[in-house]
């Protein structure tokens, strides 16, 4: 027999022979009124569990992890603020059902009931996904992706006391908020979830305001596997800058005060907590999981019998609030409207084509008031000598500095953070003088982590910040790409663009630094930024376009909320000549603050009709030093720059070649997974010229001599295009 049939009739059985578990007596502040109203959310949150079976057995629904045994949630729930942001774990029902109580206006059995059916009508992911989540009230959709929330979690709380010193226009949550994110007993294990505990200690140990109340859900199992007994306890009771309190979750009374005392603290002291919840888990992890076969018969039946809905019956029949009589009462007629409800939720429109799924992939534009600019003034001071530079020719390097002094002038709410931004102005000095200029509030030095400052940013731009993170190098972001794939990018998609985590990640990264660093330095791979859906890639290949595309990076994750990623190679941040020492060719002057990019425009130089070279940063230099030596052999050359990598610009790609007899692809990038393999597709759809491409090799990059071995170089480009000239005459 099902499981959750046993827990049911257990429930019936003995609630009518008044067969309760052991337990402490009910004790305050919860009041008896207060009490039925969590019992009712926990009757709802348990029956919707039950319907969610019986829908996936009637092929109607399709999603059956539960909160059976995480119903004393609702108590959490009821000591929080309807106000602040909760970032829940999946067994969250009775929590989300128990807020929603104190929101006028709310249908939660309908609500849930769609998500379950995958409608077109589900108020938060649109039939996307079943995810626990509102915006009415402040639960934004979190991935099944264990612990990946914790990061941002703890972003959105430095981001609630940032908004008190400088409120950004599209700031959401209230300046005396605390933020909520809950999870389970085997997650606390996960590293992304140390990652995100070590943080916030780190930044409570300094005493940088952060109001986090962390929250985990100890049923003593993760799937199959139990949390040795007494772990959570033993590992979080004692952490510096973590404050630790700890609840009977069975107990709808000791849950709301514990959780009304961290919350209390948090708020009060803006510190982060850790409340410890000790549950159980009902009918194993989730519809297809059998607990007994991999748990002893005893076991299972030995928290079965502690189900907290036993539990509430209990204290409410000893508080006086409620008889067992009306609580049966209760639970059934709530079983019976939520099978009501259902048989409507199953008619309800369901996603019929891939255009109505990917509707939400890009986030809806938002208005955002227009700015002045900063005052002459204020950019003489804020520049100072640097003003007078503005007209000589400089290295891209510095053209993105002072391209991010103006944006950070001029836009309030853009916030920079990542290893070594602030004080020594990053590795390659690009955001030298920026925490001078703007304050460690705004040029925010973290710690070496990079799951961190991702999440960092996510959960700041939850709260209307324009974060601008940094990742030292390309190698660096894989350790923690999931907090963008996972993460900022799915947000918009799961949420039907209800919320969004709008930025622009820079990355220095890409090869050719001489002799300098091998692999972890010289990473040539973008493989994994172009396939995740939604994310703009941009790469500028010169200072001057590097500046005005910034510009339009910021204005797209401004205006229109996008998740870009600004990729600048490093190998260029220094360069001053193109063809001999002293030339001064790779330099560019200052583009006026008005002057932009659009996404999507690539960059054309020449108009040479025997071949058109396809090529983006690095390749972009090369190719120019190639230029020469092959127009004295007769071969006229235009540069194509592709400067956005992802999605590729195609319209303006085949509008660039159009008129060339010849296309060359020059690639720094890898041959299988580079970008050379998505423009060969492109050119071979769209035109019929010859066509051929030079790549870097499938190999990690050398350091020492052989530093640039593997990659395209001016000879082979100049070699690749006179072959390419000369097949077919
Ligand atoms: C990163 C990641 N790895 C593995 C999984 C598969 N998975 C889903 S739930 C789960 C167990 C979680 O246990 P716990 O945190 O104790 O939460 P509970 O289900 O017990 O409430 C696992 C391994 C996942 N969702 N994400
Ligand atoms: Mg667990």
């Amino acid at each position: 027999m099902d499981r959750a049939a046993i827990v049911h009739d257990n429930f019936l059985r003995r609630v009518a022979a008044r067969d309760f578990p052991e337990g402490s007596a009910p004790a305050g502040p919860l009041s008896g009124h207060e009490a039925v109203a969590l019992y009712r959310a926990q009757c709802l949150s348990r029956a919707l569990d039950r319907q969610s079976r019986a829908m996936q057995k009637a092929g109607q629904g399709f999603y059956t992890i539960g909160s059976s045994g995480h119903e004393g949630m609702a108590a959490v729930a009821a000591a929080l603020r309807q106000t602040d942001p909760a970032f829940l774990h999946y067994r969250d029902a009775a929590f989300q059902i128990a807020r929603a109580d104190q929101v006028p206006g709310q249908s939660p059995t309908w609500d849930i009931l769609l998500s379950f059916a995958s409608s077109s009508e589900d108020p938060i992911s649109g039939g996307r996904h079943k995810v626990l989540g509102s915006k009415a009230l402040c639960i934004p959709p979190q991935t099944s992706t264990i612990a990946s929330h914790l990061p941002k979690a703890v972003g959105a709380a430095y981001a609630v006391a940032a908004a008190r010193r400088h409120r950004p226009e599209h700031a959401d949550m209230p300046e005396d908020a605390i933020v909520y994110c809950s999870f389970g007993d085997a997650s606390a294990n996960h590293s992304t979830a140390q990652g995100a505990f070590n943080t916030a200690q780190w930044t409570s140990f300094q005493s940088v305001p952060l109001p986090l109340l962390f929250c985990c859900e100890d049923n003593g199992i993760g799937i199959s596997t139990k949390t040795p007994k007494g772990w959570i306890a033993a590992t979080f009771a004692n952490r510096p800058g973590l404050k630790y309190f700890s609840c009977d979750g069975l107990d709808l009374f000791d849950t709301y005060r514990v959780a009304q005392q961290a919350a209390d603290y948090v708020r009060s002291r803006r510190k982060p907590a850790f409340l410890h919840v000790r549950t159980v888990r009902l009918y194993g992890h989730a519809g297809a999981d059998m607990p007994t076969t991999y748990m002893p018969k005893a076991e299972v039946e030995a928290e079965e019998a502690n189900d907290p809905l036993l539990h509430s019956v209990r204290l409410l029949d000893q508080f006086g609030a409620m008889s067992p009589e009306q609580a049966l009462s209760v639970y059934n007629d709530t079983c019976a409207r939520v099978a009501r409800v259902a048989e409507q939720a199953i008619t309800r429109p369901r996603l019929q084509n891939a255009k109505e799924v990917m509707a939400s992939l890009i986030p809806p534009t938002r208005p955002c008031a227009p700015t002045n600019g900063p005052t002459p003034e204020r950019r003489a001071e804020v520049f100072g000598g640097d003003l007078k530079a503005h007209s000589e020719p400089q290295i891209l390097s510095r053209l993105i500095n002072w391209a991010l002094t103006d944006l950070m002038l001029e836009l309030g709410e853009i916030v920079m953070m990542g290893e070594d931004v602030g004080r020594k102005g990053g590795v390659y000095g690009v955001t030298q003088k920026l925490q001078t200029r703007f304050g460690p509030d705004r040029m925010i030095d973290t710690l070496l982590d990079e799951q961190s400052i991702l999440g960092l940013a996510i959960g700041m731009a939850q709260n209307g910040f324009t974060p601008i993170p940094e990742i030292q190098f390309l190698a660096y972001l894989h350790n923690a790409e999931d907090q963008l794939r996972g993460e900022a990018a799915t947000l918009p998609f799961f949420s039907n663009g209800q919320y969004t985590n709008p930025m622009v990640v820079r990355i220095a990264g890409l090869g050719y630094q001489k002799g300098f660093g091998g692999h972890f330095h010289n990473d040539n791979s973008v493989a994994v930024l172009r396939d995740i859906p939604g994310l703009i890639l941009a790469c500028p290949s010169n200072g001057a376009d590097a500046a005005r595309m910034l510009r339009e990076c910021v204005r797209l994750a401004r205006e229109e909320q996008r998740l870009v990623v600004f990729l600048e190679p490093i190998a260029l941040y220094p360069m001053r000549d193109l063809h001999e020492a002293g030339d001064g060719g790779w330099m560019q002057t200052y583009p006026d603050p008005s002057e932009k990019i659009g996404f999507g425009e690539v960059g054309v130089d020449g108009d040479g009709d025997d071949l058109a070279i396809v090529t983006f940063g690095n390749g972009v230099y090369l190719s120019h030093q190639a230029r020469a030596a092959l127009l004295a052999d007769g071969i006229k050359t235009r540069i194509i720059d592709m400067r956005w990598l992802s999605p590729l610009p195609k319209a303006a790609l085949t509008q660039a070649v159009t008129g060339a007899e010849r296309i060359l692809i020059v690639d720094e990038t890898r041959h299988h997974g580079g970008v050379a393999e998505a423009l060969m597709a492109h050119f071979h759809e769209t035109s019929d010229v010859p066509l051929a491409r030079i790549t870097a090799e499938d190999s990690f990059i050398a350091t020492g001599p052989a530093y640039a071995a593997t990659m395209p170089s001016k000879d082979s480009i100049e070699a690749a295009a006179r072959s390419l000239m000369e097949a077919g005459t």
